[in-house]
């Protein structure tokens, strides 16, 4: 088989045309592809004026692999992991092929695997692990091989508000250098420093509270990393490492998929009676971390609770979805829970006289007049929240819920549920009436001192 190469640079495109006995075969090579939210592989379409023999797509998959190292811009050699991370949240290396980048594989998930330098370079700056992205790469390699590889250097974010991560694309093994070694996980707080307890980023003045804030992007100022300093360079500092968290503590209730928050036995700031972390002025509470999908296919427990304790932690810092990320190589466990369940009610209660006034705050979940939970909101106002002078509310529909109209105010629920508030001034903001994004209100229950 002989064939001609067509190379339409700054496409990421790349099509051979092979001919030969078997008539014109057209191979189609796409560097990297996205459906929906996910990268993929490298695409390969292949086309035929000729009726293709089936094992020649097995053939061709490891060729297209060549072909798209061979067609990049720039090839750069013999890098080291931390060269290719950086010192900053981009790679210097994006979009360049490299070759000879030696590594343990330190864990393996259903679409790549990570590697750790066998080179360390003394700087906690640049993170000594990478993400090798490749659905079929890792098939016959376990964790503990020693390995080379080639590939391009890619920053993937499958969202454009989120920060990238750094990762090896479309790769090459270029050898198996042995099998066996030991594989042991930085205990964050004890291997690595503690993550930094308020500051995410030297962006926004240090404090993402601020006002104005969003003075600039990540992914755009691309600011040197100080992992002492503030959380978000913390974490990118470790980027593909292999961490364990001891003594976990759940900080909040998961989300639907069982993505759960939680701080290990490091040094925090703003811990709460129940365990959790309260985010006030000046601390945003960086050292919390989300732990995501399992590795394994198993599935975090969706029941977990606020100031829950948690089994040991080890797993892969990556990010994805808007936040760092610990991925676990299993399902998390919950070994202890609060006791008892339900916190006590507030000790700060109104006077009802005009030398103080008490605040609340609630999200009412939804709130329309036919909703089935009037009852317990009204028994956690009155018996938990002792009844504030003033009660801010988050998430009141009005009276069709979730129908998105001009509607902003519920008349119904002011008749039933509303009465026992003496004046209610509903939000009339451009996001008011949309279902996504319920109303909110305050309230008064009593007028005294206010
Ligand atoms: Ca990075
Ligand atoms: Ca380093
Ligand atoms: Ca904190």
């Amino acid at each position: 088989m002989f064939g001609s190469v067509d190379r339409r640079r700054g496409t990421g495109f790349l099509e051979c045309v092979f001919f030969g006995a078997l008539g014109r075969v057209y191979l189609y090579i796409c560097s990297c592809i996205y459906i929906g939210r996910e990268e993929v592989e490298p695409g390969i379409a292949i086309h035929s004026d000729s009726h293709l023999p089936s094992f020649l797509p097995n053939v061709m998959a490891p060729l297209s692999r060549l072909l798209a190292l061979s067609a990049s811009v720039a090839v750069s050699t013999a890098l080291t992991i931390a060269e290719i991370n950086g010192n900053k949240f981009l790679s210097p290396y994006r979009d360049q092929t490299v070759s000879n980048v030696t590594g343990v594989v330190t864990a393996k998930g259903p679409d790549g695997l990570w590697l750790r330098s066998t080179q360390p370079d003394g700087d906690e700056r640049t993170s000594e692990s990478v993400y090798v992205f490749g659905r079929t790469f890792g098939a016959n390699l376990t964790v503990g091989d020693t390995i080379v590889v080639g590939g391009r250097v890619a920053e993937y974010r499958s969202n454009k508000d989120y920060i990238y991560l750094t990762q090896i694309s479309t790769p090459v093994l270029q050898g198996r250098l042995s099998s066996g070694a030991a594989v042991k996980p930085l205990v964050i707080g004890k291997d690595t420093r503690d993550p930094p307890n308020e500051q995410y980023s030297s962006l926004d003045g240090g404090d993402v509270f601020a006002v104005p804030n969003n003075v600039s992007q990540i992914s755009v100022a691309n600011p040197e990393l100080q992992p002492k300093k503030f959380g978000l360079d913390f974490w990118e500092s470790l980027s593909g490492e292999l961490v364990t968290v001891k003594k976990p503590t759940a900080l909040t209730k998961p989300n639907s998929f069982g993505d759960t928050w939680v701080a290990g036995n490091w040094k925090v700031s703003g811990r709460n009676g129940r365990g959790g972390l309260t985010m006030t002025d000046k601390d945003a509470n960086p050292e919390a971390i989300i732990i995501g999908t399992p590795l394994d296919g198993t599935k975090n427990p969706t029941g977990t609770k606020m100031g829950d304790s948690v089994e040991e932690i080890t797993g892969i810092v990556s990010y994805a979805f808007g936040f760092y990320r610990i991925l676990p190589t299993t399902a998390i466990k919950i070994t202890k829970s609060q006791a008892p369940a339900l916190p006590p009610a507030t000790k700060l209660v109104s006077s009802g006289k005009c030398d103080g006034i008490t605040f609340g705050d609630y999200n009412v979940e939804n709130l329309a007049p036919t909703s089935d939970h009037h009852p317990d909101l009204a028994n956690h106002i009155v018996n938990y929240m002792k009844s504030p002078d003033l009660i801010f509310i988050q998430e009141v529909q009005d009276d069709n819920g979730p129908t998105n109209d001009a509607g902003t105010f519920s008349r119904k629920l002011s008749q039933h549920f509303f009465p026992f508030f003496s004046n209610v001034v509903p939000d009339n903001g451009p996001h008011a009436s949309r279902p996504a994004f319920p109303a909110s209100h305050i309230m008064t229950i009593r007028d005294a001192g206010v």
